[in-house]
Parts: C-alpha cells; sequence; structure tokens
C-alpha cells in the first residue's frame, strides 16, 4: 500500500534500524522501545492487523511468529523470557495499520499489561 508507512520500511523507502529479514518477514527496531529489547516484526505482504493476516491463511502467521522467536533468540532475550504483542484494533491500542509482532525483552515483564 502506497501510504503505509511500514510498507514504506519494506521498500527501504524509509529507514529503520533492520535487525532481521527473510523471504517473507522483516524486523526492525521500535522507534519508542518500551523495554531494553523492543523489535517490531511485520511481514513483507500488507494485511491491516492479526485478524487479517489470520484470515490469509497462506502460512504467513506462521512465518512471523517464527521471526519474531528468531528474533528473540538473536537479541538475547529468549531465556530470560520475553512477550510478543499484537494490540489489535485502535481500541488495545494499534496505531500502525500493517500488521506488526512487539517483540518484548530484556526487562521483567509485569502482568497483567496496562
Ligand atoms: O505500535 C506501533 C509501533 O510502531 C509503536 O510502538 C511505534 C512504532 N513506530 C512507528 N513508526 C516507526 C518507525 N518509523 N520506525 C520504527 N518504529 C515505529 P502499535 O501496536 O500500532 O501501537
Amino acid at each position: 500500500m502506497s501510504d503505509c508507512l511500514f510498507c514504506k520500511i519494506v521498500a527501504k523507502e524509509i529507514p529503520a534500524d533492520i535487525v532481521y529479514e527473510n523471504a517473507r518477514a522483516l524486523a526492525f527496531r521500535d522507534i519508542n522501545p518500551q523495554a531494553p529489547t523492543h523489535v517490531l516484526v511485520i511481514p513483507r505482504a500488507h494485511h491491516a492487523d492479526a485478524a487479517a493476516l489470520a484470515a490469509a491463511d497462506d502460512g504467513l502467521a506462521d512465518d512471523v511468529l517464527k521471526a519474531a522467536h528468531a528474533v528473540a533468540v538473536q537479541e538475547g532475550v529468549a531465556e530470560g523470557g520475553y512477550r510478543i504483542v499484537f494490540n489489535t484494533g485502535a481500541g488495545a491500542g494499534q496505531t500502525v495499520f500493517h500488521v506488526h509482532a512487539h517483540v518484548l525483552g530484556g526487562r521483567g515483564l509485569t502482568w497483567p499489561p496496562g
């Protein structure tokens, strides 16, 4: 989508601190980190949110989840515990409507989240 911020990151039209990429997914550091490790994992293909990603039913949700875990391992937070979050819908705090998994770690994470 031409007006999508994260599609522009996929196309390398705007810069991002990319930490991981493969044929179907891309991961880059969140511009407003909420933990020592805060990385966003996105599919290269545009889907608005987690519901649309799941509905696509082409294995892409699986790819994004596997990429999120790979990022956690690469960042060294997998053993200490980490969180994968999909804010889904404006009411849940989603602000960018290209689906993204937040991968958070590197500090103690409390529950419930705010
Ligand atoms: O999360 C959207 C997240 O996207 C939020 O944590 C900030 C982040 N963000 C926004 N613009 C950028 C750029 N340009 N680079 C990196 N990170 C960015 P949400 O779940 O939609 O609230």
